[in-house]
């Protein structure tokens, strides 16, 4: 579904993460991938991951919180690729005294810290790399969650930050799309990535979503993966600023 197409994955900080799944997918529909990692900590196991993949998969190191950063990483997409057909935006984080107890308690710095690396950080890499798409039918996903629609126990300022992700992708839909830039997001439901790791509960948030959702199972990275790649490839034309839940049917559910 990709066969010849380049595209740049923000996100993999492991073997679970969602952009992993995502890069193994693109890259087994014959895309050639560039994947970026937050710091030097999970370079050398991104670099361990892309050495799976068939060819040449430059890995490079990009902190989204940092333009100077994220020019750099842009930059040397430019010098291995030339262009970009697709974009893959896999990155949250909210600090750690957030994501328990009231949401009215979120400190000023809390909010903007989340704000900053998970929802204007797409905006970020979708102007960079939308210079990178001039003339060629270009795609951007990113990756998001219900708690932007619906109040999730504990997701609190994340839910907000995601909630305002959503309306980036409308908003970089209207902008983009009259140079043929396609921006969308998928909803995933629960999986256990390291984004989930230390969330309490968790165990039971899946057995929740596994009898709830229509299809009676939870969400795998591998399911969002394909979905992710319908949304990256020409199948998925005439969508744009869309966003598609990819949770076995757990968000039309009321109760
Ligand atoms: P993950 O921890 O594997 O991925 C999150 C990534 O964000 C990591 O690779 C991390 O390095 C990166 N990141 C954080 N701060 C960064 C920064 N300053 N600069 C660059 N990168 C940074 O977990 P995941 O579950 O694969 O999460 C990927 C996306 O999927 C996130 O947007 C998350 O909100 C979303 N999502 C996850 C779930 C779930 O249940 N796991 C459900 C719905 C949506
Ligand atoms: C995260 C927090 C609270 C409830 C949650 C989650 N539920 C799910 C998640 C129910 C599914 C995972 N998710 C969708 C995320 O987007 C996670 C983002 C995240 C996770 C952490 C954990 C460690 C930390 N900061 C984080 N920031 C963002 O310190």
């Amino acid at each position: 579904m990709l066969q010849g197409k380049r595209g740049l994955i923000f996100g993999v900080a492991n073997k679970r993460s969602i952009a992993w799944a995502i890069a193994k997918a693109a890259s087994a529909s014959g895309a050639q991938v560039a994947l970026t990692y937050q710091n030097e900590r999970l370079g050398e196991s991104v670099r361990e991951l892309a050495a799976t993949l068939p060819g040449e998969t430059p890995c490079i190191e990009c902190d989204v919180t940092h333009d100077v950063s994220l020019d750099a990483a842009f930059d040397e997409v430019k010098i291995r690729f030339g262009s970009l057909d697709f974009l893959v935006h896999s990155v949250a984080f909210a600090r750690k005294e957030e994501l328990s107890g009231g949401y009215s308690q979120t400190s000023r710095e809390g909010f903007h810290f989340a704000q900053d690396v998970s929802t204007y950080s797409f905006t970020a890499v979708a102007r960079r790399g939308a210079a990178l798409m001039e003339g060629r039918a270009g795609a951007m996903i990113t990756l998001t969650y219900i708690g932007a629609e619906r109040v999730i126990p504990n997701y609190n300022v994340m839910g907000v930050a995601k909630a305002a992700l959503e309306a980036s992708v409308r908003y970089l839909a209207a902008d983009l799309g009259p140079r043929g830039i396609r921006v969308n997001a998928i909803s995933a439901g629960p999986i256990k990535t390291l984004a989930a790791a230390g969330i309490g509960d968790f165990s039971q948030i899946l057995e929740h979503h596994k009898n709830k959702a229509p299809l009676r199972k939870n969400t795998e990275a591998e399911e969002v993966a394909d979905s992710a790649l319908f949304l990256l490839s020409p199948l998925s034309r005439g969508i744009t600023g869309e966003v598609i839940h990819v949770d076995g049917g757990y968000s039309i559910m009321g109760t």
